[in-house]
């Protein structure tokens, strides 16, 4: 007797292809569903789900690192970093844009 042939052989061929089809389309309907933007990144903290990485990164360094020179609380330093975050979004993005798309 093949290999092929092998009683339950074929069912678990076609149980394990069924999990490779169905699962990725599982974790998609569920991540769409997290995420209606259906952009990464995404974070869930504790049942938190929240999309942006501008935002992700305010809130991850807002929660657990508060006093991190990194995301630093003095409104100036502060006011620096978020210049720095949204530039690109807020003006390298728009100049690419008018540059070399909108004609
Ligand atoms: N402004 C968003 C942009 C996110 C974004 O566009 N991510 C891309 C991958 S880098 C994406 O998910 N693209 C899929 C889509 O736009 O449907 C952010 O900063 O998180």
């Amino acid at each position: 007797m093949s290999a092929v042939t092998r009683p339950g052989l074929l069912q678990m061929v076609t149980s394990n292809i069924l999990t490779l089809i169905v699962n990725p389309i599982i974790i998609l309907l569920n991540f769409f569903q997290m995420n209606p933007q259906h952009t990464i990144p995404v974070i869930v903290d504790n049942g938190f789900v929240l999309s942006e990485s501008r935002a992700i990164l305010g809130y991850l360094a807002e929660k657990y690192a508060k006093d991190s020179t990194y995301y630093p609380s003095d409104p100036m330093a502060r006011g620096v970093v978020n210049q720095r975050l949204m530039f690109d979004i807020g003006t390298l993005y728009q100049r690419l844009l008018e540059t070399y798309m909108v004609r």
